[in-house]
């Protein structure tokens, strides 16, 4: 049985939703970050050393980094969602599953504390023409390449998909960030009609894991 300590409001929503989707058994713990600091409570440490979200414990094992839970759930339950490593479209499947916690995570994470800090007075120097010329080219970037895309690899859903999800999901809906770029949010509605992200987001709210 796979356990996923699952934190709301975070990157834990990437495994929630592909738990769904290749209908493995698993149960949840969950995790409700502090009101004040918003970060992961204590208790979370008690599972990973770092407190962070996702992790599972699989076959006796704790693991932590969401790309290597993707991958290795893909692997071992559901390798359809993943390219054959012969294929040339593996190359395309690693890099967008690494993209997400690599060059697409810093420019929206920037961008996300920068308007808190703005929002509480702070006047941002370096950080605010820094963090908007990253984030316009990575996500100018993104929006390009899913112009006439269904899927980021090989026009089917992969696991690139879950790890994407969830921080342009975010971008869209959080950041109001659809105007700027069209092509991401109709991928992010795309997704969001699955019955697998459906699912995900009723446990997200509370609801039961059948
Ligand atoms: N690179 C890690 C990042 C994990 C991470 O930073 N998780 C955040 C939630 S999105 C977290 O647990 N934050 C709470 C805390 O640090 O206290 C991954 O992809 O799993």
């Amino acid at each position: 049985m796979i356990t996923l300590f699952h934190l709301d409001q975070s990157r834990s929503f990437r495994i929630l939703w592909l738990l769904e989707e290749i209908k493995q058994p698993y149960q949840l713990q969950r995790y409700y970050r502090d009101l004040k600091t918003h970060l992961a409570p204590e208790s979370l440490k008690e599972i990973h050393p770092l407190g962070k979200s996702p992790v599972i414990e699989f076959q006796g094992k704790i693991i932590a980094e969401s790309g290597a839970i993707v991958e290795l759930l893909i692997q071992k339950f559901a390798p359809s969602l993943a390219p054959d490593i012969n294929d040339p479209t593996y190359a395309d499947y690693l890099q967008w599953i690494h993209f997400a916690e690599s060059s697409a995570m810093l420019p929206f994470l920037l961008k996300t504390f920068n308007e808190i800090e703005t929002r509480h007075g702070t006047q941002l120097v370096f950080l605010e023409n820094y963090t908007q010329v990253e984030f316009d080219k990575v996500f100018g970037y993104l929006n390009d390449y899913l112009k006439d895309k269904e899927y980021l690899v090989d026009n089917r859903l992969t696991g690139a998909d879950f790890m994407m999800g969830f921080g342009l999901h975010a971008l869209i809906h959080n950041m109001a960030q659809g105007k700027n770029f069209p092509h991401i949010q109709s991928y992010v509605e795309r997704l969001s009609l699955l019955p697998s992200w459906k699912a995900a987001e009723k446990i997200k709210q509370g609801g039961k894991v059948t």
